[in-house]
C-alpha cells in the first residue's frame, strides 16, 4: 500500500503526472456539472460512457501544451487554462439554468436577440453548489502552494508531449466515431445543442459552434441588398393569384395548426386487423367542411420537423444540409406566419412537450414573432409522461388546453405532437391495436403510435366542440414528414401490397395529410399536387391577408393557377404526370419509366425545381429578408420576446384583462374540465 502511495506521489511530482491528474479532476467536475447542472437526456450505456469520457481528449490536448514548456511557467499556463475553462463552464451552468441551452457565439456577440439581460439576473440565479466547479483548480493550487506536489521544471524529451497530443487526437477520433454510431449525422443534422454536449462535450460544442457561426456569418456579411433583385423579380414573374372564392373566409378566426408527427397519407383510411388506424382523422378527412388534400407532399430535408416548420410558416425551403432553424434561426430576419398574424391582432403561441432547445426553437420562434412558446418547462411532466421526444400526445394536448383557454382571441396556436416518432414504441397500456406483421421492427409499431396520435386528436377535437372553440376556429392538420424511410421498402411492400415497392413508390409515399377544417367551409377532397411550401400562401388567403409583396416560394393550393410541380429537397420532384427520382423519370400515373419524355421537358422541369431551391437557399444563407420590406409589415424585434416561464405567465395573466380569451368569456371558469381523455397516466394520478 505504502509503495503504491509512494509511486503515485512520485508520478504526481512529474509534469506528465500533474497534467494527467489535472485532466482527471477536470473530468470529474465536468461529470458533476453534466449530471447535476444540465439536463442532457443521457440514455443507455453508450451515452453514459460518452458523457463520462468526453472531456478527456480535449483537456488532454489543452493541458498537454504544458508539456511542451519548461519551468514554472508550464504549471502556471495549465492553471490559467484550467481556470478560464472553468469560468466558461460556470457561465454555462448559469445560462442553462435560465434558458436550458448553452452559450453560443451569436449570444455572446450579443446580437441582441437573446442576451436577455443575463448579467442583471446572474446574482439571482447562482446557487452555492455552482462554485464547486472551481474546486479542482483550488485543489491544484493548494497542492502546489503547500509543496504537496513539487513542480517538475526540467524540459521533457520532445517525444512525450507529441505522444500525449497524438493520444488526445486519437481519443477524440474514437469518441466521435462512437458518438456517430449512436446518433448518425450528429454534426450535419445538428438537432440540439444538448446532443453535441452529451456526446462530444462542452468544449467541442464551442469549437463546433465557432466554426459553424464563422462560416455562416461570412456568407451573410458578403450578401448585399442587390442580391435580392433577382429573387424579387422571380417572385413577381411567378406570382400566383390566390383563389378569390376563398379569400378571407376565415378572417378573424382562431387558427390551430396541428402537427401530426411522422404521419403519412397512406394511414388515412388504412385498416389493420379489420380496424381503422386513424378513425378520428378519417372522419375529419371526409367531412363536408374539411378541405382535404390527397396529393400533398412533405418536402423536408435533414431538418425533418424543423424543415416542415420553416416551410409551413415561412414558405422557405429547408437547407440542403442541417437545419436552417439551428444555423440561421437566431440571427436571420423572417416574415413568418406568427409575426404576420400578430400584426393582424392575433396572439401567437407554439406548444411542444419537449425541451425548448430542440431544433433551436427557443431562439427561432422569437425571430418568427411567436408571443408564447409553451415547451416542456410549462407542463408538469411526471414520471411515465415522456416518450422519446417529449410528452405523450394525449397528456400534452390535454395539458395544453389550460394555456389555450387563456390566449386572447383571435389566436394562432401551433401544437406539435411527438408520440408517433421513430422508433414507434409505445407502452402496453397505451396500445389499442396490434402491431403489423411485416417482421420489420421499425415498421410494425407504426400503426400503434399512429393510432395513439389519432386518438389524441380525437380527444382534442372533442374538447374544441365542448368548449365552443370549434365554431370560432379554423383547424389545420398536417403530417410533417415520412415515418417510414426508404430503408424499409420490403416491409412497405408487405404493408401496402405494392409488389417490389421501389423508388417511384417511395416518392409517392412522401404524401402526408393536409386538411383544413372549419365550420361552414366549402370542403371536399382536393386533388391538386402541392406541398408544405404552399401552406402559408393558402392560409393567408383564407385569413384575408395579402401575400402579394412577400418572398414566398409556394402558392395558394386552391388557386386554379397553382403550379403543380412539387420539389423535393434533393432536386427530385413529382407532378401529376412526371415523377423524377435520381436520374429516372417516371410516369406518375403508371409508375413506369417514362420513355416518351423529351430531354427538353426534363430540363425545363428540373431547372424550375433547382432554381426555386437555390433561390430559397440564397434568401436563407444570405439573410436576405433583412433587405426586403413588405408594406404594412413591421420587422420583428427579437428583444420584445421572452419565453421565460415566470415572465410569460405574468404576461398571459395580465392579458386576461382584455376579456377576449375563452376563459375570460366564461367568467374565468376554466373549461379544461370539459376535456376528456383516456390517457392511462392521468387516471393513475387520480
Ligand atoms: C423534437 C421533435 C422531433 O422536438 O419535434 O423532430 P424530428 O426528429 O421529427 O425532426
Ligand atoms: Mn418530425
Amino acid at each position: 500500500m505504502k509503495r503504491i502511495v509512494k509511486s503515485i506521489s512520485k508520478f504526481l511530482n512529474t509534469r506528465l503526472g500533474f497534467v494527467i491528474f489535472a485532466v482527471l479532476l477536470f473530468t470529474l467536475k465536468t461529470i458533476y456539472a453534466y449530471t447535476t447542472k444540465f439536463n442532457l437526456g443521457v440514455k443507455g450505456p453508450i451515452q453514459t460512457f460518452l458523457m463520462i469520457i468526453n472531456p478527456i481528449p480535449i483537456m488532454l490536448l489543452l493541458f498537454g501544451i504544458a508539456l511542451y514548456m519548461k519551468g514554472r511557467k508550464s504549471y502556471i499556463f495549465l492553471l490559467i487554462i484550467d481556470f478560464l475553462d472553468t469560468i466558461w463552464l460556470f457561465s454555462n451552468v448559469l445560462y442553462y439554468r435560465e434558458f436550458s441551452d448553452f452559450l453560443t457565439m451569436v449570444l455572446i456577440k450579443g446580437s441582441g436577440s437573446v442576451s436577455n439581460n443575463l448579467g442583471k439576473s446572474i446574482m439571482g440565479i447562482v446557487e452555492p453548489t455552482d462554485f464547486l466547479v472551481f474546486l479542482d483548480v483550488l485543489i491544484l493550487i493548494l497542492l502546489l502552494a503547500f509543496h504537496v506536489i513539487r513542480m517538475d521544471v526540467k524540459r521533457l524529451n520532445w517525444k512525450i508531449p507529441v505522444l500525449v497530443s497524438s493520444l488526445a487526437v486519437l481519443l477524440f477520433g474514437a469518441n466521435l466515431t462512437l458518438a456517430g454510431s449512436d446518433r448518425p449525422q450528429l454534426l450535419t443534422r445538428t438537432f440540439d445543442n444538448n446532443y453535441i454536449v452529451k456526446y462530444l462535450g462542452l468544449n467541442v460544442f464551442n469549437i463546433y459552434d465557432v466554426v459553424k457561426t464563422t462560416r455562416t456569418n461570412a456568407v451573410k456579411a458578403q450578401a448585399k441588398s442587390s442580391d435580392l433583385d433577382s429573387i424579387e423579380k422571380y417572385m413577381k414573374n411567378n406570382y400566383v393569384t390566390p383563389n378569390v372564392e376563398y379569400s378571407g373566409v376565415a378572417k378573424g378566426k382562431n387558427v390551430f395548426i396541428i402537427h401530426l408527427e411522422s404521419l403519412q397519407q397512406f394511414m388515412i383510411d388504412f385498416k389493420w386487423d379489420g380496424e381503422e388506424v386513424t378513425p378520428n382523422l378519417n372522419k375529419l378527412y371526409h367531412e363536408d367542411d374539411t378541405l382535404s388534400f390527397d396529393n400533398f407532399f412533405n418536402q423536408v430535408g435533414q431538418g425533418k420537423t424543423a424543415d416542415a416548420e420553416l416551410m409551413l410558416e415561412n414558405s422557405l425551403f429547408g437547407l440542403p444540409e442541417g437545419s436552417a432553424m439551428v444555423t440561421d434561426g437566431t440571427t436571420n430576419t423572417f416574415q413568418a406566419a406568427p409575426a404576420i398574424l400578430d400584426q393582424q391582432g392575433y396572439t401567437t403561441a407554439s406548444f411542444h412537450g419537449d425541451v425548448p432547445s430542440f431544433w433551436n426553437r427557443d431562439n427561432t420562434y422569437k425571430s418568427w414573432g411567436y408571443d408564447y412558446f409553451f415547451s416542456s418547462e410549462y407542463f408538469n411532466v411526471k414520471k411515465g409522461y415522456d416518450i422519446g421526444y417529449g410528452m405523450k400526445d394525449k397528456i400534452f394536448l390535454k395539458d395544453s388546453s389550460k394555456y389555450i383557454e387563456q390566449l386572447p382571441q383571435p389566436f394562432y396556436a401551433k401544437l406539435i405532437t411527438v408520440t408517433n416518432h421513430y422508433p414507434y414504441t409505445l407502452d402496453k397500456k397505451n396500445q389499442s391495436i396490434s402491431k403489423t406483421d411485416t417482421g420489420d421492427s421499425t415498421v410494425d409499431g407504426y400503426v400503434q403510435t399512429a393510432k395513439y396520435l389519432d386518438e389524441s386528436i380525437g380527444e382534442f377535437m372533442n374538447w374544441l366542440k365542448e368548449s365552443g372553440l370549434d365554431k370560432t376556429s379554423m383547424v389545420v392538420l398536417y403530417g410533417d414528414h415520412y415515418g417510414i424511410s426508404d430503408n424499409h421498402k420490403k416491409a412497405m411492400a408487405k404493408l401496402t401490397g405494392i409488389k417490389g415497392f421501389n423508388d417511384f413508390d417511395n416518392a409517392q409515399y412522401q404524401r402526408v395529410p393536409f386538411m383544413i377544417h372549419m365550420d361552414g367551409l366549402k370542403g371536399g377532397i382536393n386533388h391538386t399536387y402541392g406541398g408544405e411550401i404552399d401552406v402559408l400562401p393558402t392560409l393567408l388567403n383564407l385569413l384575408g391577408v395579402s401575400d402579394k409583396n412577400m418572398i414566398q416560394f409556394g402558392s395558394d393550393l386552391l388557386s386554379k393557377d397553382h403550379p403543380q410541380t412539387v420539389a423535393f429537397r434533393n432536386g427530385d420532384f413529382v407532378t401529376p404526370t412526371v415523377t423524377k427520382v435520381g436520374s429516372n423519370y417516371y410516369n406518375t400515373k403508371t409508375g413506369k419509366v417514362d420513355k416518351k419524355i423529351t430531354s427538353e421537358q426534363k430540363s425545363t422541369l428540373s431547372n424550375k425545381v433547382t432554381t426555386e431551391l437555390s433561390l430559397s437557399d440564397r434568401v436563407v444563407n444570405g439573410d436576405l429578408l433583412r433587405f426586403h420590406t413588405v408594406p404594412g409589415f413591421t420587422k420583428v424585434d427579437k428583444k420584445d420576446y421572452s419565453y421565460k416561464k415566470s415572465t410569460a405567465l405574468k404576461k398571459l395573466k395580465a392579458s386576461q384583462k382584455k376579456g377576449t380569451s375563452v376563459l375570460a368569456q366564461n367568467d374565468d371558469k376554466s373549461l379544461t374540465d370539459l376535456y376528456t381523455t383516456d390517457a392511462p397516466e392521468l387516471s393513475d394520478d387520480k
